[in-house]
């Protein structure tokens, strides 16, 4: 294959990080960012795929406010989640970072200058909502209220969620606290803003010159807000939370977060050391396509206001494309935390189902051109009729016979290809080529429904020639077929990758072949196939099955008692304190005695939580522990356990515990340490 002609840049939407992701962010575009820059890869283009975590900004302080965590506490423990639910579905990102670490702050405040210098920031008052009794001004999302241009009662005051429109907080009305409720009143203050409006012109040409690349309603989506006339847009924020702006008489102000955030991209590719893939005056300049995949409430910031501050900036590339996806809905409605309706991640990877599977039916929910649904039956059915039944059902029979017929080994020697075959690999190249020719216009959906094609070809073309009948008479023509349906699996192999990778790395395996997925024509006549170790690809469904995954996926993100809210927040902050190294001394410092357990009750308000009290020789404690969904707490009583005695004791649903019991955890849940003979109540440990 010829050497890559072309960098590519690919970003997935920076997701903040706040709380946990759901199959709406997922298919909204980490997913079809992920399937692009694969099948990207797979053509040798040099794709680089960043993303990361937007730290800034109101959602973030809002949704730590409301935990009683300082913003930086929340992110630390929701990026560690976001991560490896990522890591988990196979998104090849080559770096997940995040916009608190200093490159992104250093690159921002650079970025800003740059603009600066080149005479596009003013000075400007503006009003704005002020709480009384929060005593702040409120903006962004400290303010709700009804959208001027729609209706919605809950726009807040940066966007409305509802019809999309970018507002200021002074715009709505009937406005109110997002924190208190009551209703602010208007202060006035001297802000920064960024002349939006003096590069009306320039973007409008440069979104025209996007026809035939951008889809249609992503362009005429845009040309709207031109033709609305743009704004100057305040770009500072009167808040310690976010970038600092590097200006004497702004010091006390940070960016807003829509200023910072869209840098990441840079930030983070600059993390990677490939600052070239950015810059205009680079040997790259020109031949670099960059790529935003975003859901369809941050289009404007993306065709609008992030290429207006490159534009004013003037020394990075402007995007190539910009794909805007639409929302995913949930039997038959929006996806919603607080109704607990929708598949939230955090538990996916318990479901004991493939991540390939998710993402399979997934690839037939990326919203391309309008909302789509996620619905459990057709999960079922999809996963079983064209998954297993037509895809996975080809690769495991043709792998199976020849391992079990030809002991796995096939060549092509002493092989002439008849008519069929000629016209079997004939279709499915032909297949292959509409495949690519779908994937480089954006179909991804349609791009899946070619592959299941090929496969459909395979099995058609086994049936009929059924090589099982022929291995008495004619066990040549038996070999013949068999080498042909090989070929097919190891096409498949190659161009399944970008949407089922883990399957497209066992199919290689199960040939013998190097993981090295690649869209090219695999019809050699020189391949020794070494077929061994065949496994099954994907576990049939039923609906025994979905409900148990039901269960472990929907069970996640109910945030409604105050209670459960408050052991959250222990939770956060404990598991943020676990990634920290500490050093002997540190150690020493621990406290761990032999304790008994005499007592174990069940706390009604929690699911999660035992109350024990615990005999340590001359004094008996009260300590919580988590441990309720893997030990009855009638079993408990009269074991040993190991406390450690000089922590902090802190109050959770209103009971003091006085220390915390170890414990192991593992895939199957948590296991107390027990020592192995008994040993006297209060005998220290170290
Ligand atoms: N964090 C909005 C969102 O998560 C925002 C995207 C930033 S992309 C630069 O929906
Ligand atoms: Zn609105």
């Amino acid at each position: 294959m010829d050497k890559p002609k072309e960098k590519i840049l690919i970003t997935s939407a920076l997701p903040y990080v706040n709380n946990i992701p759901h199959i709406g962010n997922i298919v909204g575009s980490h997913l079809p960012a992920d399937i692009f820059a694969r099948f990207m890869r797979t053509l040798n283009y040099d794709v680089t795929f960043v993303g990361g975590a937007d730290e800034h900004g109101t959602p973030i302080e809002i949704a730590a406010q409301k935990k009683n965590l300082n913003p930086k506490e929340l992110c630390d423990y929701y990026y560690n989640i976001h991560k490896k639910i990522y890591e988990w579905l196979n998104i090849s990102y080559d770096i997940f970072s995040r916009t608190s670490n200093e490159i992104h702050h250093r690159t921002t405040q650079e970025f800003f200058t740059e603009i600066y210098k080149n005479g596009y920031i003013k000075e400007g008052k503006i009003s704005l909502p002020y709480c009384e009794k929060c005593n702040r001004v409120l903006p962004d999302r400290y303010v709700e209220g009804t959208c001027p241009h729609c209706g919605y009662e809950k726009a807040r005051g940066d966007q409305c969620e509802m019809c999309g429109n970018m507002l200021n907080p002074t715009e709505l009305k009937n406005p109110r606290c997002a924190i208190c409720g009551s209703k602010p009143e208007i202060v006035e203050r001297t802000h920064l803003f960024f002349e939006l409006n003096k590069l009306s012109a320039q973007l409008e040409d440069w979104i025209k010159s996007k026809k035939g690349i951008w889809s249609s309603n992503v362009i005429a989506e845009s040309l709207g807000w031109i033709k609305e006339g743009l704004k100057e847009r305040c770009i500072t924020r009167n808040i310690r939370w976010g970038v600092k702006v590097p200006l004497e008489k702004f010091k006390d102000n940070v960016f807003y977060v829509w200023f910072d955030a869209p840098i990441g991209y840079i930030s983070f590719t600059n993390e990677l050391k490939k600052e070239n893939l950015w810059k205009k005056d680079s040997n790259n300049a020109g031949n670099v396509k960059i790529y935003h995949f975003i859901g369809k409430d941050n289009i404007i910031f993306h065709t609008i206001f992030w290429p207006a501050m490159l534009l004013a900036n003037n020394k990075f590339n402007l995007p190539y494309n910009v794909v805007g996806l639409q929302y995913l809905n949930y039997e038959g409605g929006k996806i919603s935390k607080s109704q607990n309706r929708g598949i939230f991640c955090e538990n996916l990877s318990d479901s004991g189902i493939d991540s390939d599977v998710w993402r399979f039916y997934l690839t037939f929910l990326i919203p391309e051109n309008s909302d789509a649904e996620w619905k459990w039956d057709e999960f079922l059915n999809k996963t079983n009729s064209e998954l297993i039944g037509n895809f996975g059902n080809f690769v495991n029979r043709t792998l199976l016979f020849i391992q079990k017929n030809f002991n796995g080994k096939i060549n092509f020697k002493e092989l002439n290809f008849g008519d069929d075959e000629v016209e079997v690999l004939g279709k499915v190249r032909r297949k292959a080529e509409e495949h690519k020719q779908t994937m480089l216009n954006g179909h991804l959906r349609d791009g899946l429904k070619k592959i299941l094609e090929i496969s459909d070809i395979g099995n058609e073309y086994m049936q009929k020639k059924a090589p099982w009948k022929n291995l008495k008479e004619n066990f040549e023509e038996s070999r013949k077929t068999m080498y042909c349906c090989a070929l097919i699996c190891y096409e498949l192999a190659n161009i399944c990758h970008p949407f089922l990778p883990n399957s497209s790395g066992k199919i290689f395996g199960m040939l013998n072949l190097k993981v090295e997925p690649k869209f090219e024509n695999v019809y050699k006549e020189d391949i020794e196939f070494e077929i061994k170790n065949v496994v099954t690809l994907f576990k049939k469904m039923d609906e025994k099955i979905i409900d148990e995954i039901k269960g472990n996926v929907s069970k996640i993100g109910v945030e409604t008692k105050e209670g459960k809210k408050a052991e959250e927040k222990e939770e956060i902050k404990m598991e943020n304190e676990e990634n920290k190294e500490i050093t002997y001394e540190d150690f020493k410092k621990l406290n761990l005695k032999i304790g008994t357990i005499e007592q174990a009750e069940e706390i009604p308000k929690s699911d999660r939580l035992l109350k024990l009290t615990v005999n340590l020789g001359p004094e008996k404690r009260i300590i919580l522990a988590g441990i309720k969904k893997f030990y009855d707490a009638g079993d408990l009583i009269n074991k040993q356990v190991i406390v450690l005695t000089n922590l902090k004791p802190r109050k959770m649903l209103n009971i003091e515990s006085q220390g915390m019991i170890l414990a192991a955890e593992d895939e199957e849940g948590i296991k107390l340490l027990i020592p192995d003979k008994k040993a006297k109540e209060g005998s220290e440990i170290g």
